[in-house]
C-alpha cells in the first residue's frame, strides 16, 4: 500500500510560528517576515515528509492561526464588521482595539481550540482559493506534489451552527474542486470528524446530498473524506454510497474494519492522538482486515496534537523514550507499516497493577458541613475571594529559566518566589478580601506543575503542542502507576497562611484535568488511572488540611472535554468523572470547604455532573454569560460565587458596575450562599489591573453589606 497523513503540526519544531506571530503582532516585525517563517515551517515539513518515505504529502495543513478560521475566509465567510481591520484574519482571531475576537472553542474532544465561524442569513459565500493553490505551487517549486486539505463543508457548516446553508455553501467547494483540478492537483482531502458524532438522519441525508454533488463535477481531483476521532457508524455506508473515490477511518479509536470493495480506504492505524508506539501486530491486523480497492496506510487523524520529534527529548529516561512515538516517528511507522517492513516488537510497558478504584467515600450531608464551616471559619456575608492565580511577573518567569539553565539556584529561586507570595498575601489584605490565595508564583502551567511532583509522569524539554493560535502546552506523559512522593503545594500554601490571620485557600488540580491535559499510557482503562490520579490528590487535600489550611479548591476545567462524542458513551463518562472528583475530595473534614471553579460557558450539557461534584463552593464565570448560567446553577443549593467581572479584558469594572451586579445576583440567589469573586484566575493580567479592580469589587461588596445588615 502506499502512507500517507491527515495533517502535521505547523507551529515549528522549536515554536518558530509562535515567535514571529508573536513578533508581527507587537509590530516588531513585517507581515514579509511573518510569511517567511511561515515558508520555512512548510518547506522543511514537505522535506521531512519525503525523506522519511511518505508518498502523499498533504498541504494546506499550515495555518497562521487556525484551519477553521482558513476554511471561513476561504469561503468568503468574513463578517463585515472586520471587512475594514487592517488585518482582517487576525482582527477576527483576536480581535482589535474596538473589536471583540470571534469566539473560539474545542476542536471535538481534543485540547485544540478553533474560531468559530459566523454565518447569518446576510452571509454571501465566495470562494478565495489563494492560501490552498499557492499552497500546492510552493510545493510543487519544491518538487513535491501535494494534496490540498480542506475543512469539509458539512462539518464546517455543523460546527458554524449554520447546517442549513448546505446549498450555497457547495456552490464554493464546486468551484474549488474546479479551480484545483485547474492547477493540476491530483487529490484533495476533505475533512469530515463531525460524521463521527451521532449525526440524525436528515443530516447524513445532507451528507449524501452533499458529496454526490461534489462528486458530480466534471473536472475535479480525487475526493478523499477523511474521518477521524471515532467511528463514521451509519455515516459510512452513506459516504460510500456517493462517487468520493477515497473514504479515510479511525482505525484507532473506530470499531469496524470498513468493506468498501469499489474505494481506496485511507486506514488510520497510527494514532494522532497519543505519544505511543504503534502495536504492530494490531495494525498489520486492522490493515489486513480491510476490503477495499486500495488501501493506504496512514495517521488516525493530523499529527496536529502531538509534538514534533522525541530525538529532541534527551533528559527522557530511554526505557519510555523506547515507547514513545511522536510525529516524525510516527510517520516513519506508517511508512513502516506501508512497506510491510515494520520493526517490532515495541517494548512493553512496566506493571500493568490490577488497580480496583476505592468508593468515593461520602462527605457528610451539605447541611452538616456549612454549619461546620460556618463555625470554623467565621466569615462575613458575602465572602470576597479570587480564583487562585495572580499576575505571572517576567522576574518570575524569568527566575524559572535561570533554574532550568543552572544560573539560579534551587534555594534562590525559592526565596523568590516567598517574597512573591508574601507581595500577593499583603495586597489582599490590604484590599480586605476575606478568603486568600497565595497566588501560585511557583506554577507556569499547573498540569506541568503537578506532573513534575507525582510518580508516573515525565514532562518534556521541547514537547509542545498548539493549543490556540500561538499559544502551546506541553502536555506531561503519564507513562506508569500514579502516585505522590510527598506533598506537592503544602509548602507554598502553609508559607502564606503563615502570614495571614485570614484563611488561605489551597489550590489543586482536579484528576480528570491533570490527565485530559496529559498524553495517558493506553494499557489500563482512563478511568483506573483518573482514579490513581484522584488518590494522589486526596493525599494532597488531607496534607494541606493537616497544615492547617481550612478552605482548598480542587479545579476541574477539563471535566467537559474528556465527554465522550457520542451520546450513548457520556453518561457512564459522567458518572466515574464524578466520582473521582469526590473520591479526590471525601477524605477533607466537614469542617474544611472544598471549592471548585469552572471556566466554561458551554456548560450545560454537564450542569448535572457539576452539581454532583458536590463543593461546598462553586465559583463560575459568568460576567460575560450572565444570568442564564446563575439561573441554572441556582439550584445546586450549596455556595456559588458567580464571577463579578471579567478578566479576560483588561478594562477595570467601576464600584457600581459590580454592584450592579451583585444585585442582580442577589435576586436571584439566597444572600448566605453568594459569594464575591472575579471570573477566573488573574495570571494573565497587570497588579494595576488586579488591585483597582479588586479594590472596586470590595467597594460594592462593602455596600451590600450594609444594606443586609440593615
Ligand atoms: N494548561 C494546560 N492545558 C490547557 C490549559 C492550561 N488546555 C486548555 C486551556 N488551558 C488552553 N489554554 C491555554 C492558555 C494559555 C497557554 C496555553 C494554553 C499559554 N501557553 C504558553 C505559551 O504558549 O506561550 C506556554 C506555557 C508554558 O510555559 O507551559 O499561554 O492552562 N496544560
Ligand atoms: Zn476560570
Amino acid at each position: 500500500p502506499t502512507s500517507t497523513v491527515l495533517g502535521y503540526p505547523r507551529i515549528g519544531p522549536r515554536r518558530e510560528l509562535k515567535r514571529a506571530l508573536e513578533s508581527y503582532w507587537d509590530g516588531r516585525s513585517g507581515r514579509a517576515e511573518l510569511e517567511r517563517a511561515g515558508a520555512e515551517i512548510r518547506e522543511r515539513t514537505w522535506r521531512r515528509l519525503a525523506e522519511l518515505g511518505l508518498e502523499g504529502l498533504p498541504s494546506n495543513t499550515f495555518s497562521l492561526y487556525d484551519h477553521v478560521l482558513d476554511t471561513a475566509v476561504l469561503l468568503g465567510a468574513v463578517p463585515e464588521r472586520y471587512r475594514a481591520a487592517e488585518d482582517p484574519y487576525f482582527a477576527m482571531a483576536r480581535g482589535t482595539d474596538g473589536l471583540a475576537p470571534l469566539r473560539m472553542t474545542k476542536w471535538f474532544d481534543t485540547n485544540y481550540h478553533y474560531i468559530v465561524p459566523e454565518i447569518g442569513p446576510e452571509t454571501v459565500f465566495k470562494l478565495d482559493a489563494s492560501k490552498p493553490l499557492a499552497e500546492v505551487r510552493e510545493a510543487r517549486a519544491l518538487g513535491y506534489e501535494t494534496r490540498p486539505v480542506v475543512v469539509g463543508p458539512v462539518t464546517f457548516l455543523l460546527l458554524a451552527g449554520a447546517p442549513e446553508r448546505l446549498d450555497d455553501v457547495l456552490g464554493c467547494y464546486e468551484e474549488l474542486l474546479a479551480a484545483l483540478a485547474a492547477e493540476g492537483v491530483a487529490w484533495v482531502q476533505l475533512d469530515e470528524p463531525a460524521l463521527v458524532g451521532d449525526r440524525t438522519p436528515e443530516e447524513l441525508e445532507a451528507v449524501r446530498g452533499a458529496y454526490d454533488r461534489l462528486g458530480s463535477v466534471t473536472a475535479r481531483p480525487g475526493l478523499f473524506v477523511a474521518s477521524y476521532f471515532g467511528d463514521l457508524g451509519p455515516a459510512l455506508p452513506v459516504l460510500a454510497a456517493t462517487p468520493v473515490e477515497a473514504i479515510g477511518v479511525d482505525l484507532v479509536r473506530g470499531g469496524g474494519v470498513p468493506d468498501l470493495p469499489g474505494k481506496t480506504v485511507v486506514a488510520g492505524v497510527v494514532s494522532g492522538r497519543d505519544v505511543w508506539r504503534t502495536a504492530p501486530e494490531r495494525a498489520l491486523a486492522a490493515l489486513g482486515a480491510v476490503r477495499a480497492g486500495r488501501v493506504t496506510v496512514s495517521t488516525s487523524c493530523s499529527l496536529l496534537h502531538v509534538p514534533y520529534d522525541v530525538d529532541a527529548e534527551p533528559d527522557l529516561d530511554p526505557g519510555l523514550r523506547a515507547r514513545l512515538a511522536f510525529a516524525e516517528q510516527k510517520v516513519a511507522e506508517v511508512v513502516a507499516l506501508a512497506r510491510s517492513d515494520f520493526q517490532g516488537p515495541v517494548p512493553a510497558a512496566p506493571s500493568v497493577p490490577l488497580t480496583s478504584p476505592a468508593a468515593p467515600e461520602e462527605r457528610a450531608p451539605y447541611a452538616v458541613r456549612a454549619a461546620a464551616q460556618a463555625a470554623h471559619l467565621g466569615l462575613p456575608p458575602l465572602p470576597i475571594t479570587t480564583i487562585g492565580s495572580f499576575p505571572q511577573t517576567g522576574e518570575l518567569r524569568a527566575a524559572r529559566a535561570a533554574v532550568a539553565n543552572g544560573t539560579l539556584s534551587e534555594d534562590d529561586y525559592e526565596r523568590r518566589v516567598e517574597a512573591e507570595i508574601e507581595r500577593v498575601v499583603r495586597v489582599q489584605e490590604r484590599l480586605g478580601l476575606d478568603v486568600l490565595v497565595h497566588g501560585e508564583p511557583e506554577r507556569n502551567d499547573m498540569v506541568q506543575y503537578f506532573a513534575e511532583h507525582l510518580d508516573g509522569f515525565a514532562v518534556t524539554r521541547n514537547g509542545w503542542v498548539q493549543s490556540y493560535g500561538s499559544r502551546c502546552t506541553r502536555p506531561p506523559i503519564l507513562h506508569g502507576d500514579v502516585s505522590r512522593p510527598g506533598p506537592i503545594t503544602v509548602r507554598w500554601a502553609s508559607y502564606a497562611q503563615s502570614l495571614t490571620d485570614k484563611p488561605v485557600k489551597g489550590m489543586l488540580t482536579g484528576p480528570v484535568t491533570i490527565v485530559a491535559w496529559s498524553f495517558v499510557r493506553d494499557d489500563l482503562p482512563l478511568r483506573d488511572v483518573v482514579f490513581q490520579v484522584a488518590d494522589a490528590v486526596r493525599e494532597e487535600v488531607r496534607d494541606l488540611e493537616a497544615a492547617g489550611l481550612s478552605i482548598i479548591q480542587v479545579d476541574e476545567p477539563a471535566l467537559r472535554e474528556l465527554l465522550p462524542l457520542r451520546r450513548a458513551a457520556q453518561a457512564d463518562y459522567l458518572e466515574w468523572a464524578v466520582a473521582a472528583y469526590r473520591r479526590a475530595t471525601s477524605g477533607a473534614a466537614d469542617r474544611t470547604q472544598i471549592h471548585t471553579h469552572l471556566c466554561y460557558s458551554d456548560a450545560d450539557q454537564i450542569l448535572a455532573a457539576i452539581d454532583g461534584l458536590d463543593a461546598d463552593v462553586t465559583t463560575i464565570e459568568s460576567a460575560r454569560s450572565g444570568a442564564r448560567i446563575l439561573g441554572a446553577v441556582s439550584a445546586f443549593g450549596r455556595g456559588l460565587g458567580p464571577g463579578v467581572y471579567d478578566i479576560h479584558s483588561p478594562r477595570v469594572p467601576g464600584a457600581d458596575e459590580v454592584e450592579d451586579l451583585l444585585r442582580r445576583t442577589l435576586e436571584a440567589l439566597p444572600a448566605e450562599r453568594v459569594w464575591v469573586n472575579p471570573d477566573c484566575g488573574l495570571k494573565t493580567r497587570t497588579y494595576e489591573q488586579v488591585e483597582s479592580s479588586l479594590a472596586h469589587v470590595v467597594e460594592a461588596t462593602r455596600r451590600l453589606r450594609a444594606e443586609l445588615q440593615a
